[in-house]
């Protein structure tokens, strides 16, 4: 079988090709993080809107450390596909989107010249919530990048697409605390990003082959839905993204707690129970007996209470689709990829839901299962007594802590102290150790 390339897009469907063409637009945007969530979301959204309304915005993709990606996009002309899968029907096409690639870890000169370039008048970010550290690489690149374009006074937008709260506020803290002169001439919109996109495996090219007719090693799956909530503030211009769909706004905040906590809650949520009770797959963790209801509580008894809806939006609603969304089987998402990172994840997406509850006088009983789980799930060892990997940047402070409350890097001072709070967490321990996740989601569902 022939390989994706430019060479090759003419044994496509029409349909199947890209609405650009990389060399025929100017890059406009630098992007830290190759990975799949940026290919199938962000990189989509800025191709259909220089499709709909022209402009230099290709991306330069910047992979952080690992070639993977990069590889076979450099062997492929940048071109890559983008599957989407509903669970019945599947649609493949090909993104046009990457007008150039980089690796910082071999040269991370040439990203801060990028960096340092007018024509880069937008820098997007998805680093995963671990990298909005001082000490990490892709900051001091940012730094590097922004000292030497100083000089240019080019204005410019740093854009966060992590699953953080106030993501913008914590890129412009980070960054202005290292250069504080980026506060002139940086702006740092705040987002909320919103598609489930799995890492790609075998599965995902053979899919991409038997959709194209062409073998494509940089290909993405991801589901149907999408959405992506941006604050208009961009100095230096940006493409026409509502032209594909984005929702430009004043203030992303209400969108992306609705989000944190009820769409990523509940994924973190089914990941640590449903990786506890053996389910590969988030999909199969929500068909265990009993695990639907018990989210569905989850929502309404813990996290909705939490939450003051966006205009027009119903949490009980939002809720349910997230299930659905969930439910979806064709896109196999990992429990394991998903549950790992729960240190870097958990504070935005249970933690804050936790806090909130007791401040309110109120015992979130199901978010204490919820933190159970996780505890019992980063002592490695799953219900059935197989082992579970921990893949997390505090792994030896988890390993090295006996009691995981005190993790004070995670934990609001205040949950050491709260003893009806440790009551019901140790609590649901004992559930979990003495009868396991499959006899407790019945038990809490009936
Ligand atoms: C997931 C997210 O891996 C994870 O932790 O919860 O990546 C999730 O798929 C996206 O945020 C959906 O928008």
């Amino acid at each position: 079988m022939e390989r994706l390339s430019l060479s090759t897009l003419d044994l496509l469907d029409a349909a199947a090709r890209p609405p650009v063409r990389p060399g025929d637009v100017g890059a406009g945007i630098l992007h830290l993080g190759l990975g799949a969530f940026h290919r199938a979301h962000q990189a989509v959204y800025t191709e259909e809107a220089i499709a709909a309304a022209g402009g230099d915005w290709g991306i330069v993709g910047v992979a952080p450390r690992s070639r993977a990606v990069l590889d076979p996009l450099l062997e492929q002309d940048l071109l890559y596909s983008v599957l989407t899968l509903d669970g019945t029907r599947a649609q493949g096409r090909v993104c046009g989107a990457l007008t150039g690639a980089l690796h910082a870890a071999s040269d991370p000169d040439a990203v801060v010249a990028r960096i340092a370039d007018p024509d880069i008048r937008i820098v997007t970010l998805t680093v995963t919530e671990k990298a909005y550290r001082p000490d990490s690489a892709v900051l001091g690149l940012l730094v590097r990048g922004l000292a030497a374009r100083a000089a240019t006074g080019a204005p410019i937008a740093l854009v966060s697409c992590d699953n953080l709260a106030g993501n913008g506020k914590r890129l412009r803290g980070l960054v202005t605390r290292a250069l504080p002169s980026a506060a002139e001439h940086v702006s740092f919109p705040g987002t909320t990003v919103d598609r489930i996109v799995p890492a790609g495996t075998e599965d995902t090219h053979a899919c991409a082959a038997s959709l194209l007719g062409v073998e494509d090693r940089a290909a993405v799956a991801a589901e149907p839905f999408s959405q992506w909530v941006i604050e208009d503030d961009f100095p230096g211009g940006r493409p026409a993204w509502e032209r594909a769909g984005a929702v430009m706004t004043a203030d992303a905040a209400p969108y992306e707690r609705l989000k944190l906590r009820v769409l990523n809650g509940v994924h973190s949520a089914l990941a640590y129970l449903g990786a506890l009770a053996g389910a590969p797959t988030i999909d199969r963790a929500l068909a265990l007996p009993g695990m639907r209801a018990t989210m569905e509580r989850l929502i309404e008894a813990d996290i909705a209470p939490t939450l003051e809806p966006p205009p027009g939006l119903s949490i009980e609603r939002y809720g349910l689709s997230a299930l659905d969304r969930f439910a979806n089987s064709a896109l196999r998402h990992r429990t394991l990829q998903v549950a790992m990172d729960g240190t870097q994840k958990l504070p935005q997406r249970l933690l804050g839901t936790i806090a909130d509850r007791r401040a309110a006088g109120a015992l979130p009983r199901y978010a204490a299962l919820v933190l159970a789980a996780w505890m019992r799930f980063v002592r490695g060892t799953a219900d059935d007594g197989s082992p579970l990997p921990l893949d997390d940047p505090l792994a030896d402070r988890i390993r090295a802590t006996p009691s995981l409350l005190d993790l004070h890097e995670i934990f609001p001072p205040g949950f050491a102290d709260d003893t009806e709070l440790r009551a019901e967490i140790a609590r649901w321990a004992r559930e979990l150790d003495r009868h396991g996740v499959a006899t407790i989601l019945r038990a809490v569902s009936a």
